[in-house]
């Protein structure tokens, strides 16, 4: 039995001896790790790649979902290293322990692109370029807002933290601008920070829970806009109020479409915006390698805010995700 399975392993390979054999030379071929399912911002990241390296734009495809595990990412590079790709895009799910595998990529000649969060690597050459948002200064943003809306002369700012997966450069520098906003004012305080990775339902279920024994708060910071869509849910069972008119203040990142509806509607003040339209910058990129230039390392993409007061319809119409 042991001996038919390794058979039937080996003769895949066989099979697969060539790479002329295994796919069109016309297409550049593409691994693409993505962190997950998470959020909406995440789906429309997806649908967007999965939209610019389509095969009638010249390329050939392989997505593996890592249902927001490092592990699984660390198995599809090594598949894709070992199916012989061109390129290697790479979405991590937290900073940290890229190191050997970015390696073993670069040991085989396949050039890693970095997408939205980033790699911690004490060896930049890992990785040839990087495009996403710039996370502190969204955060820098909300808190501008907060500056604004809350006055020096405010009594006291409760906050609620909302945070993302650990680890995330979005998490990591979001919660950064917070925090050093929080040590500038004296009447700001953090009242917890809750781990609600990113999704809908863990930012239902820690926000439930510290309304068990909250003594309130005033605004609530979060990380992501499903995070909030499951605060919301929480703080309507619990009676609490928020948005426009509310007692809670709500601020939210990546300002996803229903996101905007809401803030319309008035129940979110402030929508960060980050923008999950990667596609066809990463397209883009592999062109102009291809092309032979040598494009920039990090690219940055522009973002705003919009708030409830000034936000509408025709904005939240345009929204593509
Ligand atoms: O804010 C969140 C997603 O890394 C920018 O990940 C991304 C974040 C985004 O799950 O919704």
């Amino acid at each position: 039995m042991l001996c038919l399975s390794s058979l039937f392993v080996s003769g895949c390979s066989l099979f697969y001896s060539s790479r002329e054999e295994k796919y069109d030379d016309r297409l550049v071929v593409v691994g693409f790790s993505q962190v997950g399912s998470e959020s909406d911002w995440r789906l429309a990241n997806t649908a967007s790649m999965v939209g610019a390296l389509r095969e009638e734009n010249g390329y050939r495809l392989l997505f593996d979902n890592a249902k927001q595990k490092q592990e699984n990412q660390y198995l599809a590079i090594r598949n894709f290293i070992q199916q012989d790709v061109d390129y290697i895009v790479l979405a991590p799910i937290s900073e940290t322990g890229w190191e050997s595998v970015l390696r073993e990529a670069k040991t085989a000649g396949i050039p890693v692109i970095v997408v939205d969060r980033q790699v911690s690597v004490e060896d930049e050459s890992l990785y040839q370029s990087w495009v996403g948002s710039d996370f502190y200064q969204e955060g820098r943003m909300a808190v501008s807002w907060m500056e604004e809306t809350f006055p020096e002369n405010t009594k006291t700012l409760r906050i609620l933290h909302l945070q993302g997966t650990e680890g995330a450069t979005a998490q990591i520098m979001r919660s950064r601008a917070l925090e050093e906003a929080v040590s500038r004012h004296e009447n700001w305080s953090i009242e917890a920070s809750l781990k609600g990775e990113f999704t809908e339902a863990k930012g239902y279920e820690v926000v439930r829970d510290f309304l068990k024994s909250s003594t309130g708060f005033d605004v609530l910071y979060s990380e992501n806009d499903n995070m909030t869509f499951g605060a919301m849910r929480a703080l309507e069972e619990a009676g609490i109020s928020f948005g426009e008119n509310g007692d809670v203040k709500i601020i939210s990142f990546d300002a996803v479409k229903k996101a905007l509806e809401l803030c319309l509607e008035g129940k979110i003040n402030l929508c960060v915006e980050c923008n999950p339209l990667h596609g066809p910058r990463v397209d883009r990129l592999i062109k102009a390698y291809e092309a032979g230039d040598s494009p920039q390392k990090f690219s940055y993409v522009e973002e705003i805010c919009f708030t409830c007061d000034t936000i509408t319809q025709d904005m939240v119409d345009s929204r593509e995700y």
